[in-house]
């Protein structure tokens, strides 16, 4: 039974058992229905007071159905039923009452929380609307502005502030008992939200919350909509605003948009250990970081924010030094935005040692090098720890680039080794890329996986290749680019085309952040392995010479007067045309389709590479990547289910009209080809079937 109910005394008690969170499914919905028909027949019932088992109250609709036709009962008639029970239905809620949930204490005629509940209406994050009732219950409750607000980001409330707004009557420890002693005159007294008035006009409401979402929800359809339904609450009668909030969440549910957003939601949460991996993981109490520099000291913050004690290993005292100002300051930053209370402070503090000695780190689990990105330093630091560190210490690196395998074969037992990227800000950034070198065994790859469930990351299973899976994509990205400012185009334009197909910021910016050094010793680095038969655009090389390293130089492809914000600089542009001139190069104009077509095709291209050689395990770990790694719009599903929403044929007949231009860079991958001929997407596709 999904939905149970029974007597107790004058009151009924339903309860939700849909383990793990209460998706609100057709079991569910239909459960609920008959609860109503039973309150309906019961005599003698002042109440019914509806809970859920587990952990959460309810998770809302079921969005696995979504690409189904809807099955009645339909959840806003249910809600409906549920409203208008001559027996008043109080919501006792616990967890987190989302979507659905949330739309169920609103067809309640009194709603109590325990502490710590988390309420919202989160629809929009996965590119539909609140489809029963929540768009015209909410603002009848607690008006215009908090409604729309709430509607418009998705972003939940807690018992607390939910209290302060009306949103529930109470928070209380026990719910259910809470609803038992309620005054049953009271609770009959109570109105159905739906015969309520609408609520007052709010234009500036509104209107803040159209600016907001055009802001920080750039390019997606939902949250338009959503306001579009709130703000009918304020002069449409309830049930014909209803119906036209029902069409627009059943139009939204198949748009690419929403299908994306359910793609990467589910794909996040199947991104666990693969099911051939049968080893036990390291228990982890405590860890050595090997480098106190930004990543080094962002690893360690995670580490100690998940309860692992940390002793972070630098070079001297000036090291140890600069570690512990880059913890604290990150602590800092963490305790400005709420998120450190004084006694979780004092926990990682006491958990924190900051060391020159690898002895002190003796007894640790895990040892992560954060070290400078050189071969030759990495291979110190791992004899170190392989002396240092008890024979079952996992041993991890956190290169970018460097072949894993070359250091694991400098160590005794190289079994021990794997790569765990993760990347700046570390205590923050959700990827980690969890990297198997051909000796890593099964063991320390299962310990990687169980750091990261810790940590809570979305852990990617890559192989060994330069740059992995995310910063191989990464460098075709940028070699597009740098072919389109050598051939024509200008870094402003191809930082707008990328922003307009929904970047929060385009190559050349994003380079400006990172800092131009950074790549331009990895083009070194490749400089002797490189096809000296593949075009090379030296262009960030020039900009690197002129020592316009990025905003931290105050200059780099753009300008940043007194540190502040992006200024284009024509400097530049004569910088580019002259490396065009001494290239012999005949620049010509491209639209902002070309950037975007170019610059997609050539990551896609790659991506099919690292499918076909099995750095990759699936499309949907690419898209992981690209979404929680690289900011590839989440609304647009990461860069292999956008890929497939372009049809394989397209991209295949787009390659080859490149490759007549260039055939080394566009030759189609291999992976492109196959789709093509079997007619199928990147999602289906595996390597060598
Ligand atoms: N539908 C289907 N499955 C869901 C689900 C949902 N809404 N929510 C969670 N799951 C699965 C999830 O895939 C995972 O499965 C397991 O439950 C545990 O989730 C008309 C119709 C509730 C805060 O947007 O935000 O209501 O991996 O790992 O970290 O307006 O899940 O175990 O197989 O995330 O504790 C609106 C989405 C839907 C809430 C729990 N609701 N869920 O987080 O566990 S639209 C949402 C979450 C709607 C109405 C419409 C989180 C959570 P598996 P988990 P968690």
């Amino acid at each position: 039974m999904t939905v149970t109910f029974r007597r107790e005394g004058n009151a009924g008690l339903v309860e939700l058992a849909n383990p793990p969170v209460n998706a609100m499914g057709l079991a569910v919905r239909r459960g609920l229905l008959e609860a109503v028909r039973w309150a309906e027949a019961e005599a003698g019932l002042d109440r019914i007071v509806v809970s859920g088992q587990g952990r959460a109250f309810a998770a809302g609709g079921d969005a696995r159905e979504f690409d189904g036709e809807p099955v009645p009962p339909h959840l806003p008639d249910v809600l409906d039923a549920i409203e208008a029970c001559p027996v008043p239905w109080i919501a006792a809620a616990h967890g987190v009452a989302l979507g659905g949930g949330a739309e169920l204490m609103l067809a309640c005629r009194y709603r109590i929380a325990a502490p710590g509940t988390r309420i919202g209406l989160p629809e929009v994050t996965l590119g539909v609307v609140p489809g029963a009732g929540g768009t015209q219950r909410l603002p009848r409750l607690v008006g215009l502005a908090a409604a729309v607000d709430m509607i418009a980001t998705g972003k939940p409330v807690t018992a607390d502030d939910a209290y302060e707004m009306g949103l529930v009557d109470a928070v209380a420890d026990d719910p259910v008992a809470h609803a038992l002693a309620l005054d049953a005159a009271e609770l009959a007294a109570r109105s159905a939200l739906s015969s309520l008035d609408g609520p007052e006009p709010d234009e500036m409401a509104i209107d803040k919350a159209r600016a907001s979402v055009a802001r920080r929800m750039r390019g997606q359809v939902a949250p338009e909509k959503a306001i579009d339904l709130v703000a009918l609450s304020v002069s449409e009668p309830f049930a014909g605003a209803l119906r036209q909030e029902r069409e627009t969440f059943i139009a939204l549910r198949t748009t690419d948009q929403a299908r994306a957003l359910r793609h990467i939601f589910f794909a996040e949460r199947a991104a666990k250990a693969p099911d051939w991996l049968d080893a036990e993981a390291q228990r982890i109490e405590s860890a050595i970081v090997v480098g106190g520099g930004t990543m080094g000291a962002g690893i360690a913050y995670a580490l100690l924010l998940a309860g692992i004690a940390v002793t972070v290993i630098e070079t001297d005292a000036d090291g140890a030094e600069r570690a512990r100002a880059h913890v604290a300051s990150i602590m800092e930053a963490s305790a400005a935005r709420g998120l450190l209370g004084e006694d979780k402070r004092a926990r990682i503090e006491a958990a924190l040692t900051i060391s020159t000695d690898y002895a002190d780190g003796a007894s640790a689990d895990l040892a992560i090098e954060a070290a400078f990105e050189s071969m030759e330093v990495k291979k110190v630091v791992f004899s170190a720890l392989e002396e240092a560190l008890p024979t079952h210490a996992v041993l991890a690196t956190n290169t970018s680039y460097l072949d894993l395998d070359e250091i694991a074969a400098t160590l005794k037992s190289p079994s021990r080794l794997v790569g765990l990227h993760f990347f700046a800000p570390a205590h923050i950034m959700k990827l980690l890329e969890i990297v198997q070198g051909a000796a890593t065994s099964h063991a320390a790859l299962a310990t990687g996986f169980d750091l990261a469930r810790r940590l809570r990351k979305v852990p990617v299973l890559s192989g060994v290749c330069d740059g992995f899976i995310g910063n191989r994509i990464l460098a075709r990205y940028r070699e597009a680019a740098d072919t389109l400012l050598m051939d024509g185009a200008t870094p402003w334009q191809i930082d707008e085309a990328m922003v307009a197909f929904g970047y929060a910021m385009g190559p050349y910016e994003a380079q400006d952040l990172s800092g131009l050094d950074i790549a331009y010793a990895n083009r070194k680095r490749q400089a002797e392995t490189r096809d000296p038969n593949r075009r090379y655009i030296p262009i960030a090389d020039r900009m690197v010479h002129e020592g316009r390293l990025g905003k931290k130089t105050g200059v780099g492809w753009y300008r940043y007067p007194g540190g502040g914000g992006k200024v284009e600089d024509p400097l530049v542009e004569d910088l580019v045309a002259e490396e065009a001139h001494f290239a012999k190069v005949a620049r010509r104009d491209f639209t902002s389709e070309d950037i975007e077509r170019r610059l997609l095709l050539a990551m896609i291209n790659e991506a099919a590479d690292i499918l076909a050689e099995g750095i990759a395990q699936s499309a949907a770990d690419i898209d992981l990547v690209t979404v929680f790694g690289y900011g590839f719009p989440r609304w647009r599903g990461g860069l292999m289910h956008h890929a497939d929403t372009l049809a394989v044929d397209a991209i295949l007949a787009d390659l080859r009209a490149l490759e007549t231009e260039d055939p080394i860079v566009w030759r189609p991958s291999a992976a492109i080809v196959a789709c093509a001929e079997r007619g199928i997407g990147f999602a289906e596709y595996r390597p060598g079937s």
